[in-house]
């Protein structure tokens, strides 16, 4: 279990207040200048040799995302310099994600300096961040927060006193799930419908007004001025290879005490739930399933899942994913179809409708999910279900096409038996109602 003292967000719970002089009590803006000082390829590099992997859901790694970006200004086609940017992504909105959310309200300081000092280190002019519109309290506090580090000095102008200039700007978003995804939200940003563009270029390439760009989530931004204070080598210490680092645990559904929790990558499943969450409702036989990085992953059995590592590998190696991180208990009181088909109609819901295959293919799907929730549907639908999931699965631009695919997935692979159970009981009924 992670020791209090390796923890970074020492305020997850609120107990003290958000504001600039509790952070800075916290060890928030502590000569931030510093670190700065050290130079913007060292804090790349240290960036790097942390082993820090995007927080958002893909896991790519931070500082090889950040060395994309270009050192010298690229020019317009009339020879003029574009800013870089950095945008960071506050549209939570993954069914069962809510860690973001907790660093806002909570400890909105370090996602600012963290922000700085990412910008910083890839030349950025300022940071955007894109908070999710349903967030109003938390937008409330995180403009209180920048505004306080405005005047403070220690963004703005002569940003910290390091020589460099800054700026953060918050814009909320309007409640579309698809803006989370970064292209969409670059379109978001420029004032124009929140639609994904194709890739590439990406954004370091092309980003927001063109200019080049880096998208990272708010735990990725927010855990850097820890890192470089406390050295790499310090986080990339918890747990495995590839896998490093603290990470935010958000835990929802059948378990005792739900709760969102900073833990060592690469906790067992059955450790985080026991330490954390008092255990499982109804005690460990009475777990059927969980969803273990936000509802687009696919669902893991309880089996599979007890003794999981909870990082990238241990759980790609069940075919499912760390996602978000956003860990969905359901116990055996769960009608597991009936969940699915839910998810089903909320990405039918949050689709675009740009590509073909996801515009048509959500709907598909989840038409045919909800025959199977009641039974009303033959055998062999279930097969030509899955067939559907591969066609829009890949064949998308952006990847809410896949995360519509997998839960299905995920439920076809495991749980078969529980639907032909009902479309075997649906159609015995209508047959003794015919009698
Ligand atoms: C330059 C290359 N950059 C990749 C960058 C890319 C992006 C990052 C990851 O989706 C997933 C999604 C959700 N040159 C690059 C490159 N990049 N190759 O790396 O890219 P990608 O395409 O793998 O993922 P993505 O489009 O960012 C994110 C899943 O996360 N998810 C949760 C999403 C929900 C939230 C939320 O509510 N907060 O995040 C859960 O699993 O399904 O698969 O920056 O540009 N060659
Ligand atoms: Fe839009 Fe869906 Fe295509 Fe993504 S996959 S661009 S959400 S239609």
């Amino acid at each position: 279990m992670l020791a209090d003292k390796d923890r970074i967000f020492t305020n997850l719970y609120g107990f003290q207040p958000f504001g600039l002089d509790a952070a800075r009590k916290r060890g928030d803006w502590d000569d931030t200048k510093a670190l700065m000082a050290r130079g913007q390829d060292a804090v790349i590099e240290d960036i790097k040799a942390s082993g820090l992997r995007g927080r958002g859901g893909a896991g790519f790694p931070t500082g090889l995302k950040w060395s994309f970006m270009p050192k010298e200004p690229v020019k317009d086609r009339n020879g003029n310099p574009r800013p870089n940017f950095l945008v960071i992504n506050a549209d939570e909105s993954e069914p069962g994600s809510c860690k973001d959310r907790e660093i806002i309200r909570h400890d909105p300081h370090k996602l600012i300096e963290g922000a700085l000092i990412a910008g910083f280190a890839m030349r950025a002019r300022a940071a955007y961040i894109y908070i999710r519109g349903e967030y109003i309290f938390e937008a409330k506090v995180l403009q209180q927060a920048i505004d306080e580090a405005y005047a403070a000095g220690l963004i703005g102008k002569n940003a910290s006193k390091s020589g460099y200039d800054f700026d953060v700007f918050m814009h909320r978003g309007a409640g579309a799930y698809i803006c989370g995804e970064e292209t969409a939200m670059l379109e978001s940003l420029e004032g124009k419908k929140g639609q994904p563009r194709l890739k590439p270029p990406f954004p370091a390439g092309a980003g927001l007004y063109g200019c080049p760009t880096t998208v990272n989530n708010v735990e990725s931004i927010a855990v850097v001025p820890t890192i470089l204070r406390r050295g790499p080598a310090w986080f990339a210490g918890f747990g495995r290879e590839k896998n490093q680092g603290t990470k935010l645990f958000q835990i929802s559904g059948h378990v005792e005490k739900p709760c969102v929790v900073e833990e060592e990558m690469g906790i067992p499943f059955r450790d985080l739930i026991e330490k954390h969450c008092g255990g499982i409702r109804g005690g460990w036989d009475n777990l059927l399933a969980v969803i273990p990085g936000g509802s687009s992953v696919p669902l893991v059995p309880a089996h599979e899942i007890i003794d999981a590592p909870m990082d990238f590998d241990g759980l790609s190696a069940l075919k499912s994913g760390l996602g978000t991180a956003a860990v969905i208990v359901m116990d055996k009181s769960t009608d597991i179809v009936r969940a699915i088909s839910r998810l089903s109609y909320f990405y039918k819901h949050e689709s675009c409708g740009q590509c073909t295959p996801c515009r048509e293919g959500t709907g598909w799907m989840w038409r045919v999910m909800e025959r199977l929730r009641t039974g009303d549907a033959e055998i062999s639908e279930i097969d030509m279900l899955l067939q559907v999931t591969k066609q829009v699965e890949g064949h998308t631009i952006c990847a809410l096409g896949d995360a519509a695919a997998w839960p299905i997935q995920g439920l076809i692979r495991h749980f078969r038996p529980e639907i032909e159970r009902r479309i075997e009981a649906h159609s015995g009924a209508m047959m003794e109602a015919a009698e």
